[in-house]
Parts: C-alpha cells; structure tokens; sequence
C-alpha cells in the first residue's frame, strides 16, 4: 500500500507539506499531524487525525515515515526517535543547532542497519540548480559561486542568528553540494542594518565561504529586503560561467514550490523501495559545522572562524 506519512510540525512549512502529501505526491497517504498548538493542527486539511505529541505520531503503527517540520531545537529528540523506531524521516533544515546534536544523530544512525534520514535541502532538487549543477563540468575547475538571498520580510522574531541558520544554511549546502568540497572557514560581516530590520538585528549580512580546496564562495542575505523573495547563485569557473537566476516570487512556498515537490515526491519513492537518497544527516552536520562558524563570526565583527571538519 501507499507509504503513511506523518508531519510533525504544521507551522507554514509543516502544512505545506502536508497539502502536498495529500494532493501532489503520489504513493504516499497523510497518516496524520501533530503540532504544540492542536488547534493548529486540526485545522491544516479537513479530516486530517491529529496525534497529542510528536513522539506519539512518531510511535504510531499507523505511521511508515515522518516529515519533521518542527523547529531546529525540537530536532534531535524526534529524529532520535523515528531511528529508534525504524521510521523513514525527512527532517527540515537546520538539522540541530549544536555540532554536538548533529553528531549524536549521525552516530545513531550508525549503528543501524541502513541509513533512514535525508535533511530538508530541497533546493538541490529545484530544477534551476540541477540545471547548474549539470552544467559544471562545462564550465571549467570551478573558482566562484556568488549568491544572493531575499525575503521580503521576516517574522519579528527572526534574530540575526537566525538569519544565519535558518536562511544562510541553504547557501552553506549549496555551496558544498556544488563545489563538492567542504566550507573551510565562514566570514559573516554586517553592513549599516536596514532600518526596516527589527531593531538590532543584523540584516542584511554578506557571507565569505572558504572553501577547502581553494574556492570562495560570497552569499548576500538580505531577509527584511522589502522587493521579493529572489534567489541567485552564479558559478564562476575557468573557462565559463552560468547561473541559477532569480525567477521573481512572493515568498520561498512559491518559488521553491517544484523543489519541495520534487524532493518530497523523490523521499516517498525511495522509502518505499527500502533506502532514502537526497542530503543526509552528515550533510546536515556539516551544515550546522558551518552555521555554528558563521554565528560566532557574525558575533566577532566578520572575523573569518574556522568550520570543524567531519568529513
Ligand atoms: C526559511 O526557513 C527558509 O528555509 C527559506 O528558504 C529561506 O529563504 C528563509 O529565509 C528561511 O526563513
């Protein structure tokens, strides 16, 4: 039968999801939600079963895999106990906010038979990046990658922090995904805030990723941009250049909306043929390496910090 998918977490990016279980992606059932707010939950799809707890859904034997879509501090217990429980799960970026956490999932999934995570990076599955990163080879040894990243507007209480690892993080993956190469040390520096930024939040910022082998990488966050939502990355290399460019778009639901499609639709075939591809939870380490690197930086005035290498 269809794989049951449980979500847990139904914030924007929890019920998206589940709209998409239930009506885009094919071989796969919504099992059902949880959400600290059960109002919340309840109101996501008519009909939807709502389980009392994440570990609850998690446990259920009504449930083949769980979409984790809560936030980043809740990760490490629940991805902990779908491991545990033998479940399939797609966890959201960050995977966790200490390298510390990271590690204490990477080693228990170890210790299983078979990996079962793949971390939320969907932009490796937007057809603009794979087009580019298709067209790598063509380019020569590749030297530059030079991003931008725009929200129109974040939530109040989206701190500088945040902006780091919950929006940079996509460039701190794309940047290893395309490179193919680790992120050696990050720069975070703070240009004059927009006055538009909550106050005392550091937006917008513009990163320096160095990158193992030689290769920099610049990314400009801008999260309170008050234009669009607009994602660019162009790849500099010997002998060519090209580049994913900004398709104009109200807020990442819409633009990356093929992504996610695309990422989830790719998770539910692989599960159900017994493996999960895509990113894994050592991706998702070495993503929080690099965020962990970029904060202090970001706290140390732009000073360039060194990213723990757990390659
Ligand atoms: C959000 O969490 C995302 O993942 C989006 O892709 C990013 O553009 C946004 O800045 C984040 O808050």
């Amino acid at each position: 039968g269809p794989l049951r998918v449980g979500v847990v977490g139904v914030g924007v990016m929890g019920a998206d999801h589940a709209r998409r279980l239930t009506s885009r992606v094919t071989g796969a059932v919504l099992a059902g939600v949880s959400d600290p707010f059960p109002g919340r939950a309840g109101a996501v799809l008519p009909g939807v079963r709502v389980f009392s707890s994440a570990l609850s859904l998690i446990g259920s034997a009504d449930v083949d895999a769980v979409l984790i879509a809560s936030p980043g501090a809740a990760h490490e217990e629940q991805v902990l106990a779908c491991l545990a429980a033998g479940k399939w799960v797609l966890c959201e970026k960050p995977l966790t906010l200490t390298v510390a956490s990271a590690q204490r999932l990477v080693a228990a999934e170890a210790a299983l038979p078979r990996p079962l995570a793949q971390v939320g990076f969907m932009r490796r599955f937007d057809p603009a990046y794979t087009r580019l990163h298709g067209l790598l080879p063509s380019l020569g040894r590749l030297l530059l990658l030079h991003n931008i990243h725009r929200n129109v507007s974040a939530p109040a209480s989206f701190t500088s922090e945040m902006i780091v690892r919950d929006s940079l993080v996509h460039e701190v993956d794309i940047c290893r995904w395309l490179f193919a190469d680790e992120i050696a040390s990050v720069s975070v520096l703070s240009p004059a805030a927009s006055g538009l930024a909550p106050s005392g939040v550091q937006d917008p910022q513009v990163a320096i990723f160095r990158m193992a082998g030689g290769g920099i990488a610049t990314t400009e966050v801008f999260v309170n941009s008050q234009v669009g939502y607009e994602v660019r990355c162009e790849a500099v290399g010997e002998t060519d250049s090209a580049f994913v460019p900004a398709s104009p778009a109200p807020d990442f639901l819409v633009r990356f909306a093929p992504a996610y499609d695309i990422e989830v639709q790719a998770w539910v075939s692989a599960c159900s043929h017994g493996f999960v591809g895509g990113p894994g939870l050592q991706d998702g380490l070495a993503a929080t390496a690099a965020s962990e690197a970029g904060v202090r930086s970001l706290r140390n005035g732009g000073t360039p910090v060194a990213v723990r290498d757990f390659s």
